[in-house]
């Protein structure tokens, strides 16, 4: 395998993540669809992003919205039409720009055809998915007679007992998200012919949902139960299966994801840098990159479910990421985000929203991760600063896995206020409310009912604002994928975090050749100093972004204020 793969296109872009339902909404009904995407284009154009990350849009009973498909071939009538894809796709790249579509084939909905079909025994799609007979000694239905302990993510058991043919199956998500059975080399073909169907028809790549669930561990047992937990949590038996790198490989070559350099990244729960190691090493086809979730739980207690707050450490935040940079410093390639639509707002999370802060606050997150090695993820509103929903009911919840949450807490006797304070923080509703565009009615995103709540800040929090803003979170972010696109040291530079036990300040280096550029960073509300005996050359150094020398005590920085300096070489 040649070494090409250190300059291919995708180590170099920065990817914008649409959640579609709550971009825009072009025909009233008050949920985002593909022509409000088309109408607003030149937002990204201006922004600067090179990739448009689309989160499905395929036909779907939107149990799980959209990540549940019914139909991998077409869209649906929610979002718009095939032809509005077709648009999408010649739209970005007439801007240079590229279409990435959401990828979930670890399951698919119970409405999917072939879910249908394989319900019936005798069926030759029985196969396609996890049918199980009731385990030994129990009635099948009866208390307990599920196959494995497993639990769903979504709450319960995994596993859905069918009346009909007096079996189960299972479902690591919703009951209505059958896993497939990509041992059947039946259903591996058919994923690949319709990955192939839409790289014909112009989409450049793929984000690939829990894409290391895939593989599961034959045969299927029991986990280990957490207390507290009538099913078990235990990832590591259904994560990271014993044939997913021939199944990555396997993928690759039927799709040409390598030979025509196609965008891949892996959502990956439970993956460690030797994990995304061995999926996206340069030196195998596999994968481009994988999303990893350790950074993700940092604030929760340990073995706990996320909701389990726990306050963020920042010394730990900034280990973790130093870890997958040294551990893909020379094999594989990182990807790097804070926010999503299954993610928190990263300024509510761990950061200050109040208004004197929310700004700077935004800033500082986006140059710390901006900084780092890897590809950027930027997820729609946080080139705006958005910050968290604020519900204070659970009614206002509308996300499957908050119900889930919900009910089984409120099952094991934790208080409505506990329940609501963790999905206050980390529900993904946070990340759902729609996008507003603009002040006023609907906030520019609907002229009908929003299908969730717009944040209460819309009046001040919205895309005209922030672009009006001449130093505020928007302009930032342009200016910080205009320095990755012209710094070839930001692209490839050598990483370094400096100041590891540091509880307030966010300090490393980037090297490449000569170049050497500083990032110092105040990650509290507070004044910090900068320890400049530590910081060698930072007192002569050319202010790169962030304050100018002269408007800036160089030994002092502001609440959540970040700057990068290059130091001054040989
Ligand atoms: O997410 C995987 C996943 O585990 C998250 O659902 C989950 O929210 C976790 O708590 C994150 O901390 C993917 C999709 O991104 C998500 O939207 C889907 O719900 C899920 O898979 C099933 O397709």
């Amino acid at each position: 395998m040649d070494n090409s793969l250190e300059d291919v296109w995708w180590r170099s872009a920065v990817v914008y993540q649409i959640y579609p339902r709550s971009f825009a909404d072009s025909d009233g009904d008050g949920i985002g669809d593909l022509r409000g995407v088309l109408s607003h284009l030149d937002h990204l154009e201006a922004l600067g992003v090179d990739v448009l990350w689309l989160s499905p849009v395929f036909a779907s009973p939107q149990d799980d919205n959209g990540y549940d498909i019914s139909d991998y071939y077409a869209v649906d009538p929610l979002f718009g039409t095939l032809a509005d894809v077709d648009e999408l796709i010649a739209g970005l790249h007439a801007r240079g720009m590229k279409l990435v579509m959401d990828l979930v084939v670890n399951h698919t909905s119970d409405e999917h055809a072939w879910f249908t079909e394989s319900r019936d025994p005798a069926s030759d799609k029985r196969d396609w998915y996890w049918w199980r007979p009731a385990r030994e000694g129990f009635e099948p239905g009866s208390e307990g007679a599920e196959p494995t302990n497993w639990g769903s993510f979504f709450g319960g058991s995994a596993w859905q007992f069918d009346e009909a043919s007096g079996q189960y199956y299972l479902h690591l998500f919703s009951r209505k998200q059958p896993d497939l059975n990509w041992e059947n080399p039946d259903v591996r073909a058919a994923v690949y012919a319709m990955m192939n169907w839409w790289v014909d028809r112009g989409v450049d790549g793929f984000r690939m949902d829990v894409i290391n669930l895939i593989s599961k561990t034959l045969p299927l047992a029991d986990g280990e139960l957490t207390p507290g937990f009538p099913y078990s949590q235990e990832i590591t038996r259904v994560a990271n299966g014993p044939r997913l790198t021939e199944f990555l490989e396997e993928m690759n070559v039927a799709v040409g994801i390598t030979e025509r350099q196609l965008f891949t990244v892996g959502e990956m729960l439970a993956s460690t840098p030797a994990h995304a190691r061995e999926y996206t090493s340069q030196f195998h086809p596999r994968l481009g990159m994988v999303f990893t979730f350790e950074h993700m739980s940092l604030d929760q207690e340990p073995g706990a479910n996320k909701f389990a707050l726990k306050k963020l450490h920042l010394p730990d935040l900034k280990r973790n990421l130093a870890l997958w940079q040294d551990g893909l410093a020379d094999e594989g390639w990182n990807s790097l985000y804070w926010e999503n639509h299954d993610q928190p707002r990263v300024i509510s999370r761990f950061g200050d929203d109040s208004p004197r802060h929310r700004v700077a606050c935004a800033k500082a997150w986006a140059t710390v991760l901006h900084l780092h090695r890897g590809t950027p993820y930027v997820y729609q509103g946080e080139e705006i600063g958005m910050i968290n929903a604020g519900f204070s009911t659970i009614e206002q919840y509308a996300d499957i896995e908050a119900k889930g949450w919900h009910a089984m807490a409120t099952a094991a006797g934790t208080p409505l206020e506990a329940i609501l304070a963790g999905l206050g923080v980390k529900g993904r509703d946070n990340a759902r409310t729609p996008m507003p565009w603009s002040a006023g009615p609907g906030g520019g995103f609907t002229t009908g009912t929003p299908w969730l709540p717009l944040n209460a800040d819309a009046e001040v929090i919205n895309v005209d604002a922030a672009v009006a803003e001449p130093d505020g979170v928007w302009q930032h972010y342009r200016e910080l994928i205009r320095l990755r696109h012209e710094l070839e040291v930001v692209r490839k530079g050598r990483f370094e975090l400096l100041l590891p036990d540091d509880e307030k300040l966010w300090v490393f280096t980037r090297s490449l050749a000569e170049e050497v550029l500083l990032v110092v960073a105040n990650m509290t509300s507070e004044l910090a100093g900068l320890p400049m005996a530590e910081l060698p050359g930072l007192e002569d150094a050319e202010v790169v972004l962030g304050a100018s020398a002269a408007s800036s005590d160089v030994q002092t920085l502001q609440p959540w204020e970040a700057r990068v300096y290059r130091l001054a070489s040989g």
